[in-house]
């Protein structure tokens, strides 16, 4: 899946794919490298963002939405509200990548259920503006798992099928460094849900923290890392990896399998 945000102030693409030719010529690039999915989100979600409004999101995503979809691209939304999935939809997305899981906006899984598509439910526990205060755990991994399975029990009550679901443990939102780590260790335990499992780890703080100060905002250097953890990934199962640079992850997978 790779990585699309129409965003000024994304963590570590922000502004660069803003424009709509960028975005466009982005997405051909990565569908080129390897990508299957490519995932358009027009909202941050760095650390500390605040939240955009509803018309500036949809204003955002709807051009390069409809343009890739004409194009025939399998496109994801990155959103947590039903609203901009419900257009995203409409204008040709096939999938709905909820980083929220279903907890930003009550009126979600109502609109997956409806739409019939794929849906990836996140672990979140709070908006980015304040999330890092809420990255308290006895065991993290344990915890992932019992809210993880909670939002899936809400999902189906609300009509979504186990045929979309795609979970995924969200690392980076309300986890700290040590907390992501021993989350990305105990991968098998989550793939033993037994759904279809996404992760998305690029160029997120955690990565960063195995470089140097001065190399941690290094894209290459972190792209490396999150190329060898996709490998790692894939070797215990995961259905799909979630990346800035689908080139370098097709790569370090294709070399498990030579
Ligand atoms: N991370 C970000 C945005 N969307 N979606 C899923 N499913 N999983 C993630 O880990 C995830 C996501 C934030 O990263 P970015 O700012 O680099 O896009």
């Amino acid at each position: 899946m790779g990585v699309l945000n129409v965003t000024p102030d994304s963590f570590s693409d922000g502004g660069e794919f803003f424009s709509f030719d960028a975005a466009i010529s982005r997405a051909e690039q990565m569908r080129q490298d390897g990508a299957e999915i490519i995932d358009v989100g027009g909202e941050s979600t760095r650390p500390g963002a605040q939240r955009i409004s509803e018309e500036t999101e949809i204003e955002r995503v709807m051009p390069v939405i409809t343009e890739l979809a004409k194009r025939d691209f399998f496109l994801s939304v990155d959103t947590m509200r039903a609203s901009v999935a419900t257009a995203a939809l409409s204008a040709g997305a096939r999938m709905v990548n909820d980083v929220s899981g279903g907890r930003a906006d009550d009126a979600m899984f109502e609109v997956v259920a409806k739409a019939g598509v794929p849906y990836v439910l996140t672990h979140w526990r709070a908006p980015s503006a304040s999330m890092d205060s809420f990255a308290n755990y006895e065991d993290v991994t344990g915890q992932v798992l019992n809210e993880t399975n909670a939002q899936v029990a809400r999902a189906k009550q609300a009509g979504v099928l186990v045929s979309q679901l795609v979970i995924d443990p969200g690392f980076g939102f309300a986890k700290d460094v040590a907390q992501n780590w021993q989350l990305l260790r105990d991968l098998s335990a989550l793939v033993a849900i037994g759904l279809p499992l996404l992760i998305g780890v690029s160029r997120k703080r955690f990565v960063a923290s195995l470089l140097p100060a001065e190399q941690q905002s290094d894209n290459g250097l972190k792209d490396l890392a999150g190329a060898a953890i996709a490998a790692l990934a894939v070797t215990k199962g995961v259905w799909g990896v979630r990346t800035h640079d689908p080139a370098g992850v097709r790569r370090a997978i294709k070399s498990l399998r030579p």
